[in-house]
């Protein structure tokens, strides 16, 4: 094994493991400075060891793709992260607060594939790649020590990704995705407003970006799979028992609750 594969490899079982238990850990940055390929295949691997466990790949997630939550976060650059069958809730069911460590809740919009994507494409072969689009709830789970992260910390940590849930879809061409009203409540106070038109000033940007990404990584979005936006607003911290609704003018809303 090369020190680049060792370090790949314990990174990756040091951050599954983190996820599997709970349990925060250092960030990668404070002992290496891996470049951001390097960082991806940490996060590759790691999602290695969730299918090897059984789960199976169900689509992408893109972060960073709004001002709100690069700002939050302090990283100016768009990433993604790897969504596993495993990390979805089911629309108005459970999580426990259990299998998190310092879950935080965002809305979003999401994309169903049916077409495979992967390069650069236009925006109409998005479009024509897109069977439903639907409001969307992430719930985003650091696995780092007080949700903080360079980087290439939080992409070889799936960029944070923990679990979500999708609302009913409707199909996109029945609708104007680009500048949709969007709001999420907890227990029935409103936490956050916001647009679609946060997301790179335009939705259907943020699926042109995810299929550039599994170009330049070497994968293909597969139809079926499903493709969250990145959050529209700021994340905001969930505690236990409580329930989260995200809403997109003229779509279907979307719940969970942290049992
Ligand atoms: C990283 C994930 C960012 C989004 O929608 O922008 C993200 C984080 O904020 O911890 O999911
Ligand atoms: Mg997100």
């Amino acid at each position: 094994m090369t020190i680049m594969e060792a370090f790949v490899e314990d990174e990756a079982g040091r951050l599954f493991s983190a996820m599997r238990g709970a349990r925060p850990v250092e960030q990668v940055s404070l002992t290496s400075s891996p470049t951001i390929e390097q960082a991806y295949a940490v996060q590759a691997r790691a999602i290695q060891l969730r299918l090897e466990e059984g789960e199976t790949l169900v689509g992408m997630k893109m972060g960073f793709t709004s001002r709100a939550k690069m700002e939050q976060m302090g990283v100016s650059e768009m990433i993604f992260g790897r969504l596993t069958d495993a990390m979805q809730a089911e629309n108005g069911g459970a999580v426990p607060r259990a299998r998190f460590i310092h879950p935080r809740v965002e809305p979003e919009i999401a994309f169903h594939i049916c077409q495979p994507l992967s390069g650069e494409i236009s925006r109409e072969e998005a479009q024509r790649a897109v069977s439903g689009v639907c409001a969307a709830i992430e719930l985003i789970d650091s696995r780092y020590r007080d949700f903080r992260f360079s980087l290439t910390d939080v992409v070889a940590d799936n960029s944070s990704s923990a679990t979500f849930a999708l609302g009913a879809s409707l199909p996109a061409s029945d609708l104007a995705i680009e500048s949709l009203g969007v709001a999420m409540s907890i227990d029935g106070q409103p936490v956050q407003i916001g647009s679609t038109a946060a997301i790179l000033g335009d939705p259907w940007l943020s699926l042109i970006e995810a299929a550039r990404f599994a170009g330049k990584y070497g994968f293909t979005l597969a139809p079926g799979q499903v493709v969250l936006a990145g959050a529209a607003t700021e994340a905001v911290p969930i505690a236990q028992g409580s329930t989260v609704v995200a809403e997109i003018d003229e779509l279907p809303p979307v719940s969970l609750r942290l049992a």
